[in-house]
């Protein structure tokens, strides 16, 4: 009698778990990710001409190298990045993950508009349902969004886009020149990093970033081993010589080797490494002979290997190669000082020369910004312009992994304001978003600045006001071009869908645990979504100043495969994709960082 109670309340127990299991774990957890479902979409075909099926598998190489660079093989440990993060409490969880949640779905509608539109082609175009082939037509889409599908838990979206993988023929392009560059980080970088994410299960993601390694190999085979960057590939096919360009951009040439080292790590073939090492020996070589000595110009000559052009910045045609020299480092496990001197030399010269703080109303506000630089051939400065690119954003996350790797606590704050900066600029906007680069006015005293109108108003005019008639004038371009206090001019008022801010307040995220940087990427988040938002996706806008923007019609791969991972990221676990246990390419794509050897 006693035993039959017993079991009958055990039976109960066990029932009442069940019911709250279903309704507080089961139900919230399916209603949050189990409800999509995917649906397997139609290649669009395409009107190309394919050049006639050339294919460059087997060329003979015209300048062979004869020995190889080895790759060290010993990883040391590098100090820790991230932040040692508390338990949060379940309404901080709940409210995070629901955050998380939008964008993932926000993600989604992009992708089924790349799936349903332009499947296998480069592009959609978001706003006309057609489709763009601007990366060699080899599904850049598909191929940048690989990892991200597999972070954001898109497990059967992921299988659709491998199954279209193995149809994808790297061997042959109908372009007539490859933006090597462009497509090493695009494409090379999705396959490796969905391979490390997958711990190698699916082999075609290696066969397939070796295919397109080979292919790419046979730009590297120049009287220098320089890579012809825009490389004219049925020549190489053709067994014709190619050169290196005596206009290369600096990014371009300087941000291959985190992809290829991770390639002959994974692959044990030696020739990757090789080609990316001999670039860097050369940038090493150079890099205090230049006209600003710590820095490259933004465009050197690959052919004659000279670095004497005038310009200096940070943002287009520059940036990824002052980003990569950490990363490098990291993915190498420090075993050289190569990459921490260079990092080191190019810290000093921008520290010294391209830091400065805008003279804004609020000067509370501990920002900062980079400038470019004209410099004459005596190493004087002829220009200096106070202009902020958003691609210079990228800038904040580099400069604190870097203080966190190399022991530079004292740049912490310069990273931190950097971010701070780019953040300044989304919320100073009409629409919430920063535009593609814009002119501002430096404080003369860093320490005491104090927002001068007249000054502001001069910037604008581009010299001192001399009369009542200027005085007006420059009233009315202030207001016919909306700036903002301490904005002189809009260099480029667009914003294309890029990352690099929410990619800088990621890593500072990840590296301060700072909540306040969840909050601006949630501002962000919403503010993009909702000028960028179209049928098919999501699209680059005309004008940031605009509350209704013009749409362009134009998404570019990575939209999905950075700006929406990024945010995905900034509220996920800080355990997922960890600094420490990943080095992310510049365009977002995680590679596994050695421990103990390869
Ligand atoms: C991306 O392709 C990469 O981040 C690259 O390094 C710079 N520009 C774009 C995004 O803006």
């Amino acid at each position: 009698m006693l035993s039959n109670r017993k079991g009958r309340s055990l039976s109960s127990t066990i029932f009442f778990l069940l019911i709250a299991y279903f309704f507080l774990v089961w139900l919230p957890l399916h209603q949050l990710y189990g409800s999509h479902k995917a649906h397997r979409p139609t290649p669009i075909q395409g009107q190309w001409h394919r050049l006639n099926s050339i294919h460059l598998n087997n060329s003979t190489e015209r300048f062979p190298v004869t020995s190889y660079i080895p790759l060290p093989t010993s990883p040391v440990s590098i100090p820790r990045i991230q932040h040692d993060f508390p338990v949060e409490s379940r309404q901080e969880r709940k409210a995070r993950l629901k955050k998380q949640e939008t964008i993932k779905r926000t993600f989604l509608h992009a992708w089924n508009g790349y799936k349903d539109h332009a499947w296998m082609r480069d592009e959609v175009s978001p706003s006309s349902g057609e489709y763009d082939d601007s990366f060699s037509g080899w599904g850049a889409t598909l191929v940048d969004s690989l990892d991200a599908l597999i972070i954001m838990g898109l497990d059967d979206e992921f299988e659709i886009a491998l199954d279209a993988l193995k149809q994808i023929d790297f061997t042959t392009t109908p372009t007539s020149e490859v933006n090597v560059f462009e497509i090493i980080i695009r494409y090379m970088g999705g396959m490796i990093a969905a391979h490390d994410l997958t711990d190698g299960k699916h082999p075609i993601l290696l066969q397939k970033a070796v295919e397109l390694g080979e292919m790419i190999y046979n730009a590297f085979d120049t009287h220098n081993r320089m890579p012809q960057m825009r490389w004219e590939w049925s020549r190489s096919a053709q067994g014709l010589e190619i050169q290196p360009s005596e206009i290369t951009n600096l990014a371009e040439l300087g941000s291959l080797t985190v992809e290829f080292t991770r390639l002959t790590q994974l692959t044990g073939d030696p020739k990757y490494y090789d080609a990316v090492q001999r670039i860097t020996d050369v940038l090493e070589k150079n890099q205090l002979k230049t006209r600003l000595p710590g820095l490259w110009p933004t465009v050197v000559d690959a052919d004659h290997l000279w670095f004497d052009n005038a310009e200096f910045g940070l943002g287009g045609c520059a940036d990824s190669a002052y980003e990569y020299l950490p990363k490098e480092h990291i993915l190498l496990g420090a075993q050289t000082d190569q990459y921490r001197n260079m990092y080191r030399d190019s810290i000093e010269a921008i520290k010294k020369h391209m830091l400065f703080r805008p003279m804004l109303k609020d000067q509370d506000q501990r920002i900062l910004f980079t400038s470019n630089l004209v410099i004459n051939r005596g190493g004087h400065v002829h220009k200096q312009q106070f202009l902020q690119e958003h691609l210079k954003c990228f800038l904040g996350g580099t400069v604190g992994i870097a203080a966190k790797i190399f022991n530079r606590t004292e740049d912490m704050s310069i990273a931190r304001e950097l971010t701070d900066g780019c953040i300044w600029a989304y919320d100073t906007m009409p629409t919430g978003i920063m535009p593609e680069s814009m002119e501002l006015l430096a404080c003369e005293d860093e320490e005491n600045c104090q927002f001068n109108d007249a000054k502001w108003q001069e910037g604008v005019w581009g010299e001192q006001l001399k009369t009542d008639s200027e005085r007006h004038q420059v009233q009315k371009v202030i207001k016919s071009e909306r700036l903002p206090a301490g904005v002189t001019a809009f260099r480029d008022s667009t914003y294309k869908l890029r990352p690099e801010a929410l990619e800088s307040i990621f890593i500072m995220y990840r590296i301060t645990g700072d909540k306040s940087l969840q909050d601006a990427a949630w501002r962000m988040f919403q503010n993009i979504d909702k000028a960028t938002r179209t049928r098919f996706g999501h699209s680059s806008i005309d004008d940031v100043r605009d509350s209704e923007p013009t749409l362009s019609n134009k998404m570019e791969s990575f939209w999905l495969a950075e700006t929406l991972k990024y945010l995905y990221l900034i509220f996920s676990e800080p355990s997922h994709i960890s600094l420490d246990d990943y080095v992310l390419s510049t365009e977002a794509h995680p590679f596994k960082r050695p421990s103990g050897g390869f």
